[in-house]
């Protein structure tokens, strides 16, 4: 049923075709009406689901509206995993997934996953703008497991521990507290180094593990804590920023290599105005979210530089079992300035 949606109706694509003064000789794919499935576990409005959505007009504007969009947004077809399990299998074509769940199928591109790395999110803009994002999306297309061809990148600013117990004023307060991160080992010790307890988790049952206090907190950025409605259920929210990770936008291979070169060069370009475009529609969106939260009577807390050193400083462990494979791109990724 997915293949039919992706290649279906190429009879009314031929019909287009002829009416848009093409001749019937052209090649039969490139004149194939396409409806890419697209997905995303946040709902409509959010950046990084419009900024998809204005592709998909994009895509329908520059191809007389043979190409399309059609989103499926808010985890109608399931968590980050299974999202991409579909897009490898090219039962659905795109899915904007963070970077932490990729990790153990690239593992080059855990360096992103490590707490830390960036200095701040303008750093981390910058490389995934610069000659690093590039390979790190080359990479991802080359490796033979991922099945998945790396489009662009997208901004999720820096996570922050949220709870709902007790404001965390300084690392001592996370002791002992069961805090969901994403499925990746790396999130998991990252935690257990800050004096938490780690637990994996999807972001599909996070809601109700938050509600039922299956799990004490979590950790995520503004727009994510305020539209998943989790700051409802766990009233803290400090600003450890202890994670930077970007957003990736990624294409099943099964469907990539059915497109034409043509359909390829188009979609990959305008993949890279919607990096930067997603980028202002984030900026816009953060601020909003805290407003809301803070309206909401949520307590942000904030750290200064020396406590700030100190949760810096309680993740070495997680760097010196996970870093050293990095440490060349590690340093790249400081030099950049
Ligand atoms: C959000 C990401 C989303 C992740 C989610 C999570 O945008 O891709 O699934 O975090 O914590 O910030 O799982």
């Amino acid at each position: 049923m997915n293949r039919r949606k992706f290649i279906g109706q190429s009879g009314a694509g031929l019909a287009l075709g002829l009416a848009g003064g093409l001749t019937a000789g052209l090649p039969a794919l490139a004149q194939q009406k396409m409806v890419l499935k697209a997905t995303d576990v946040h709902p409509l409005g959010y950046p990084t689901v419009e900024a998809v959505e204005r592709m998909g007009k994009k895509l329908e504007t520059a191809t007389g509206g043979r190409l399309s969009i059609q989103m499926y947004p808010a985890m109608q077809l399931g968590g980050e995993k299974e999202m991409i399990e579909q897009a490898q299998v090219g039962a659905l074509q795109i899915a904007r997934i963070s970077v932490g769940p990729m990790g153990p199928i690239v593992d080059e591109l855990n360096v992103f996953n490590m707490p830390f790395v960036f200095r701040d999110v303008p750093h981390m803009n910058k490389v995934i703008d610069g000659p690093i994002g590039t390979e790190m999306l080359d990479k991802l297309t080359a490796s033979p497991q991922s099945k998945l061809v790396g489009l662009c990148w997208m901004d999720a600013g820096a996570r922050s521990v949220y709870n709902s117990k007790k404001p965390i004023k300084s690392i001592d307060d996370l002791k002992g507290l069961k805090i969901r991160m994403m499925g990746n080992p790396i999130f998991v010790d990252t935690m257990n180094a800050l004096g938490g307890n780690g637990i994996a988790m999807g972001f599909d049952q996070l809601y109700n593990a938050l509600q039922t206090g299956v799990v004490d907190g979590a950790e995520n950025n503004p727009p994510s804590y305020e539209s998943g409605k989790h700051f409802q259920v766990a009233k803290y929210y400090s600003l450890t920023e202890h994670l930077i990770i970007p957003e990736i936008l990624v294409f099943s291979r099964a469907s990539w290599d059915k497109l034409s070169k043509d359909d390829q060069a188009l979609i990959a370009k305008v993949s890279k105005e919607a990096q930067q475009e997603q980028r202002k529609l984030w900026m816009e969106r953060e601020a909003q979210s805290m407003d809301t939260v803070k309206k909401a009577g949520i307590e942000v807390l904030s750290f200064t530089p020396d406590q700030k050193k100190r949760f810096q400083d309680a993740v070495k462990p997680v760097w010196d079992k996970y870093g050293s494979k990095y440490a060349a791109l590690v340093q790249r990724i400081q030099d950049v300035k």
